[in-house]
């Protein structure tokens, strides 16, 4: 802790914490405190590499929500009918005991699979939201989360071409040449990879983004490729014709390298430029300079974001980008290949810090994998048996699963007993039977890893937990207890859960130890020598069985996807827009809903001019969205940010919030993606008209 004294009246203190929101950039922060211990300003940590001493807007403002009054600060109990959202304040005893009584009644009578929990990256804490829970639900054999919603499509195509689900370093973006932000909204959900390519962009860099929508970092961009929705995959095609036809490829590298490239030329000898414009709807002689230049400007970088994979076709998108630095060698060069995630060279001992074994005392067996993207399946559908406790945490599925009819058809489901983990009364914990206040990253010890770097980081609290908020990991060490689960485990100090998952044995883990986080906060992982670039497939060295990329042409395949212009035509002719809601930019997923500027900013729908007119709405025009699962209410905005036939809206809104209590996941469907099991949020189709005021 540094002391700061000086032209300070107050003596202040600044401690160091890590942001813990769901964002690529994994900050670390620095906060004033005074002697009472209140902070007073957040600002990003100017010694480390990534963050640079700037924040977000959103989390600049983060004390806001630390000190709103609309912070949960007590255990409440339901009084009003599930969804109304009237509760009442009980004890933390009252409410524990309560839960280990249900949970324990519910195990008894229907087995204990039919406890769910449901939690996703509200905290990216290991600690906090993947550590004692999971031992804790291990341990009770309930139904096992299979946590899809957000990369699970990407990740398996990421894994599918290059075997290991990591890239190139963002500090090497500065080398880059030739830069594309690929379903990739840099300057909202990525803000720190942004100086790097202004970096590049000085030294002559060119900047282009591939992308359904002109977001801000498109207008800023050299120039812009609108794509129809879902169709990355045909592009990545197109591209790889002219590469090979043009024999633009790294010849030498392809051969030492790669395996099955003679059948890939073959495969994709039939997506013409012409074809894959068609389906795309880039232009032709766009796709024919997009593959020229990426090939032969170099180094050449590609930032994929998770934007293009909430797509029937996700999967396969990412599994065809990812070929292409691997066709042009790009993967040699500080400055080129390929970043979707560097998530996978964190590699803990999960193991000792979730304990899996433990499944093994309540079933003999693993428990069932329950895919979360299709909650409201989940919920109204499983059987053998049905799920009857549901036990959220870190995040708010009332407001960010798709087909939220489905979803509240569940949560409102009588018997169903539901537990809520919450700072605040999102619209998930309104249907709850028993609410819980936590705390927020600024007031618990973890450790975070990232997926846009190579920093693995530790905070410990830096401001006092307010009321009687307690964390995950007390909450769940609490319930232990009175399930009367006597494992050594539940004991366990944070420390000791982090010496335990630190224990990995793995080359890139080498030396990092408690002692050393404590000390030094952020550490980058043993990725390469000090002072060189990270070039992992520069020799190959996939994570494939072979260490080769392997094309495995007769796997691949294009087809348009179901809810798209060149898809299912009967769906079409009702539903003729295809809806984008991606993400907000002052806000996290559903996490600042609450308040009233987020609400305002994804409150719009943005349509194109013609669009617009040929349905007789104008700026401003309260409109009615709604297709075969649901309807909204959003007001209108005309622009030509998007391309015909496509809407788009920031998302997520609080659902109770808008004034028929209902956001876009209303219409999202729980169809999931070609690979990984992930929803496919951004193939909506819709229609729009104007409504009432
Ligand atoms: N400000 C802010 N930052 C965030 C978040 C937030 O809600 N707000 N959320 C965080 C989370 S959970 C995540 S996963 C990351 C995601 O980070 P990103 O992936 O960058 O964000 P998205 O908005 O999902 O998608 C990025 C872009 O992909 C575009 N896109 C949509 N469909 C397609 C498609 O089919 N093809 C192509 N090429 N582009 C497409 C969208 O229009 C969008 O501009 O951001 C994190 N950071
Ligand atoms: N239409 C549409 N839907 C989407 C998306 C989209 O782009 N469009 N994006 C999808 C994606 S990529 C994602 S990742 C999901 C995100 O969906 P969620 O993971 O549900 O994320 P948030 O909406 O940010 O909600 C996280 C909640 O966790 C709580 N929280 C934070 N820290 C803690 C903690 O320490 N303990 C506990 N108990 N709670 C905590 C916060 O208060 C917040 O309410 O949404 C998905 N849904
Ligand atoms: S949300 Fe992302 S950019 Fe903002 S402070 Fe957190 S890690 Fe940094
Ligand atoms: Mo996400």
């Amino acid at each position: 802790m540094q002391r700061n004294g000086g032209y300070h009246r107050k003596e202040m203190m600044v401690r160091q914490s890590v942001c813990a929101l769901d964002c690529p950039d994994c900050c670390s922060l620095l906060i004033n405190v005074d002697e009472a211990g209140r902070g007073s300003r957040l600002r990003g940590n100017p010694e480390h590499p990534i963050t640079r001493g700037f924040l977000c807007g959103k989390v600049a403002k983060y004390l806001e929500r630390e000190y709103s009054t609309e912070r949960l600060l007590y255990p409440l109990r339901r009084t009003g009918a599930k969804g109304d959202g009237r509760f009442a304040r009980i004890s933390w005893d009252e409410a524990l005991d309560e839960i280990a009584e249900r949970l324990k009644r519910i195990a008894a009578e229907h087995g204990p699979e039919a406890i769910l929990p449901y939690s996703y990256a509200g905290s990216m804490g290991k600690l906090i939201a993947n550590g004692m829970d999971r031992r804790f639900f291990h341990r009770l054999g309930a139904s096992r989360l299979d946590r899809t919603i957000c990369s699970s499509a990407g990740g398996a195509g990421l894994l599918a071409a290059l075997g290991v689900k990591y890239g190139t370093e963002p500090e090497q973006f500065r080398h880059s040449k030739l830069i594309l932000g690929w379903g990739a909204n840099i300057l909202a959900t990525n803000v720190h990879l942004w100086p790097f390519i202004v970096e590049a962009r000085r030294n002559g860099a060119r900047f282009y983004t591939i992308d359904p929508i002109k977001q801000k970092v498109g207008e800023l961009a050299d120039r812009h490729f609108f794509i129809y929705p879902g169709t990355d995959a045909a592009l990545a095609l197109g591209m790889m014709h002219v590469i090979i036809r043009e024999k633009l490829y790294d010849a030498e590298y392809v051969a030492r390298y790669t395996d099955g490239f003679e059948e890939l030329v073959r495969k994709v000898e039939e997506f013409t430029p012409a074809q894959a414009s068609t389906l795309t709807g880039v232009a032709a002689e766009d796709i024919v300079m997009l593959a020229r230049e990426y090939a032969t400007v170099r180094p050449a970088a590609i930032r994929l974001n998770y934007g293009m994979q909430r797509s029937e076709r996700g999967g396969m998108g990412v599994r065809l980008i990812s070929y292409l630095p691997v066709l042009t060698g790009s993967w040699r060069e500080a400055g080129g290949g390929l970043q979707l995630s560097t998530s996978g060279a964190f590699v803990f001992n999960d193991a000792n810090l979730q304990r899996p074994d433990l499944q093994q005392i309540a079933l003999g067996r693993e428990a069932r994998l329950l895919n979360m993207a299709p909650l409201g399946q989940l919920l109204n559908e499983t059987r053998d048996p049905a799920v009857h406790a549901l036990f959220v945490y870190c995040s708010n599925p009332a407001a960010i699963a798709p087909d939220q009819n489905s979803v509240r058809r569940g949560l409102r489901r009588d018997e169903l007993f539901t537990v809520v983990i919450e700072q605040m009364q999102t619209d998930t914990a309104d249907f709850a039977d028993i609410v819980l206040p936590s705390t927020t990253f600024l007031e618990h010890t973890d450790v975070y890893l990232a997926y846009g770097h190579y920093y693995l980081q530790m905070a410990r609290p830096a401001l006092p937990a307010p009321g009687e908020c307690r964390s995950n990991v007390e909450i769940f060490r609490e319930l232990a207890k009175r399930m009367g689960f006597a494992e050594p485990c539940f004991e366990e100090s944070e420390d000791d859960m982090i010496r335990g998952m630190l224990d990995s044995r793995h080359p890139f883990f080498e030396g990092i130890t408690l002692e050393r986080l404590e000390r030094e906060r952020s550490i980058r992982l043993n990725i390469s020598s000090e002072g060189e670039p990270f070039l992992p497939f520069a020799n190959g060295n996939f994570g494939t069985a072979s260490g080769k990329c392997e094309f495995r042409a007769e796997t691949i395949q294009y087809e348009p996807p179901v809810e798209s212009r060149h898809g299912d035509g009967r769906l079409r002719a009702r539903f003729p827009l295809e809806l984008v809601s991606a993400k907000n930019h002052n806000s996290m997923n559903s996490t600042f809903g609450n308040r009233d500027d987020v609400d305002e900013e994804t409150a719009w729908l943005t349509l194109h001019p013609e669009d617009a007119t040929a349905r007789g709405i104008a700026e401003g025009d309260r409109v009615r969205i709604f297709n075969q699962r649901g309807s909204c209410f959003l007001t209108a905005r005309v622009r030509e940010s998007v391309p015909r036939g496509v809407v788009s809206t920031p998302s997520t809104r609080w659902p109770k919030k808008s004034p028929d209590r209902q956001n876009v996941n209303v219409l999202t469907s729980q169809r999931l993606t070609d690979m990984g099991g992930g929803p496919t949020f951004y193939n909506c189709l819709v229609e729009v008209e104007r409504a009432g005021d």
